[in-house]
């Protein structure tokens, strides 16, 4: 395992970082096991009350100076946060692989989706405009402009334990903020060698300490980064329930939020479907990442008349299934993070069966040479209604439910019945069933896709949905606003001042 030492874990790591220096706390010890092979990888301390305080204090500090870097300069130092990225894709994806349990090309992927994003911010950092307006008074002109907000906290989960932090991170330094991290308590390690990568980036290009931050930690690092009055935004990703907790939290200061939460993700499979290409976007879509990413896919809505072929396809894929090391490229399926995922998983089979579900690929906890973490469990397909409480609720497993339709408007309701409303996906050839899916008659979602799976996003679009899943957008298009705050500028060069809305006021 010589990634650990290349991205510069020790057997025992610091709380928290103001970007190169490390702080050390008295706060309890989490352990990092890798749910690969069940053993301990090493261990975080997680930050108490004052290595929280020096971190936030100084990522206020740094602000200060950050922001007055001309933003080009700002994304110059994340276009070498890009290159580092490269050259530790190997370590860094082989690391996430083995703490997350992804399999490696996806753990590849999340690295891919970093320096992607780094090369978006780039290009970014010279394009932060505004607009500008008429005024209707004569001589004024009237424009807008996005100026920094300051410190921005950054909650990620233990699914995209690296990328996440880059979409929030790379964003908001290009547009002048600081940044403090707090990465999922399943992943600490992660957290701690994104930091080594971007502290000898920042390091070399004198960037202020506290311009990139994190601090370790379970729940209450995560309600005091939302309490936290200096820092006027947070960017949050996990289940719905967190995100309904940091959202009142943050909003009873006034705060603002980007939520990216839960999914419950559908595709249709209409009978004008390409059913080959559809597979594999079905498949993947619902066993990628052992079912634990945002955008997986949960349901397929299938047309009662290819209802029986597409089945008998999806079965066969399912027997063919290689689940095992996710390091072993051979394998297309790993373990779930922790034997709890396993526990929920184990419950959501049983709940799905008395409320009236039938396995078609029967689910399971593998056993025995290689399983030894007790993480690994099978990918599963039952018919399942739409309404039943358990399709209604996202479970983080590789549980795929299935059901019928008879109208492309039925298919839309299905689609839509949920309380989540993340991403979306349509197979069809058929061009009126499409573009009524993409209307605003259509999907409710963030995401809609046609004929590609509803996981696998590209960073240069917004990422996020509506919903449950907590209305944030993150990544590509304009999602940048989110971290800079708007002015509205209306300058006068005449000799008069006339008021608008065409009030007098005479002295
Ligand atoms: C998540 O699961 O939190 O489209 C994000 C995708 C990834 C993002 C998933 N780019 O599946």
């Amino acid at each position: 395992m010589d990634f650990l030492a290349i991205l510069g874990i020790q057997s025992q790591n610091g709380a928290a970082s103001t970007g190169i220096e490390w702080i050390n706390s008295n706060g309890s010890i989490i352990d990092s096991f890798s749910p690969v092979d069940g053993k301990k990888t090493a261990s975080v301390q997680s930050a108490d009350a004052k290595a929280y305080e020096t971190v936030v204090k100084t990522a206020a500090d740094a602000f200060h100076s950050w922001r007055m870097w001309p933003a080009p300069k700002r994304g110059e130092v994340v276009r070498q946060v890009g290159e580092a990225l490269r050259k530790h894709k190997d370590a860094l994806g082989k690391l996430v692989s083995y703490e997350m349990g992804k399999s490696l090309q996806e753990g590849y992927g999340e690295v891919q989706e970093m320096i992607d994003i780094c090369d978006f911010a780039v290009g970014l950092s010279r394009q932060l405009h505004g607009l500008t307006m008429h005024s209707e008074r004569p001589m004024h002109r009237m424009y807008e402009q996005w100026h920094p907000m300051g410190v921005v906290g950054i909650i990620s989960a233990f699914n995209f334990p690296v990328a996440v932090w880059s979409w929030n991170a790379a964003l908001a330094w290009v547009c002048g903020n600081t940044t403090v991290w707090k990465p999922s308590e399943k992943t600490p390690l992660c957290g701690i060698a994104v930091q080594n990568i971007v502290a000898a980036v920042f390091k070399e290009n004198k960037v202020p300490e506290g311009v990139n931050c994190l601090v370790q930690g379970g729940r209450e690092v995560g309600e005091w980064l939302s309490k936290d009055t200096r820092i006027p935004l947070i960017s949050a990703t996990g289940s719905t329930r967190m995100g309904k907790l940091v959202a009142a939290t943050v909003g009873a200061r006034l705060g603002k939020t980007i939520l990216e939460l839960g999914g419950n993700n559908a595709i249709i499979i209409s009978k004008d479907a390409d059913l080959d290409m559809a597979l594999i976007g079905c498949v993947f879509g619902a066993v990628g990442t052992a079912g634990q990413r945002c955008t997986t896919t949960r349901r397929l809505i299938i047309h009662e008349s290819v209802f029986d072929t597409f089945t008998a396809k999806l079965v066969k894929a399912y027997g063919q299934l290689r689940i095992g090391n996710p390091l072993d490229t051979h394998n297309h399926v790993g373990p779930l993070i922790d034997k709890d995922a396993v526990q929920l998983y184990l419950k959501s089979i049983e709940d799905c069966k008395q409320q009236g579900g039938r396995f078609i690929v029967e689910g399971g906890v593998l056993e025995g040479e290689n399983y030894e973490s007790g993480c690994y469990v099978k990918p599963c397909i039952a018919e399942a209604a739409n309404h039943l409480p358990v399709v209604q609720h996202e479970t983080f497993a590789p549980i795929l439910y299935v059901m019928t339709y008879t109208t492309i408007d039925e298919a839309i309701a299905l689609q839509n019945g949920v309380p989540q409303g993340l991403s979306s996906a349509i197979m069809t050839l058929n061009m009126r069933e499409s573009e009524q899916f993409l209307s605003h008659a259509g999907s409710d979602c963030g995401i809609a896709n046609v004929n590609i799976g509803t996981s696998g996003a590209e960073i240069g679009g917004a990422f996020g949905g509506e919903k449950e899943t907590g209305g944030g957008r993150e990544s590509g298009s304009d999602a940048w606003k989110a971290y800079m705050r708007r002015q509205t500028n209306t300058i006068n060069w005449s000799t008069q001042l006339p008021l608008a809305q065409g009030i007098q006021f005479d002295l």
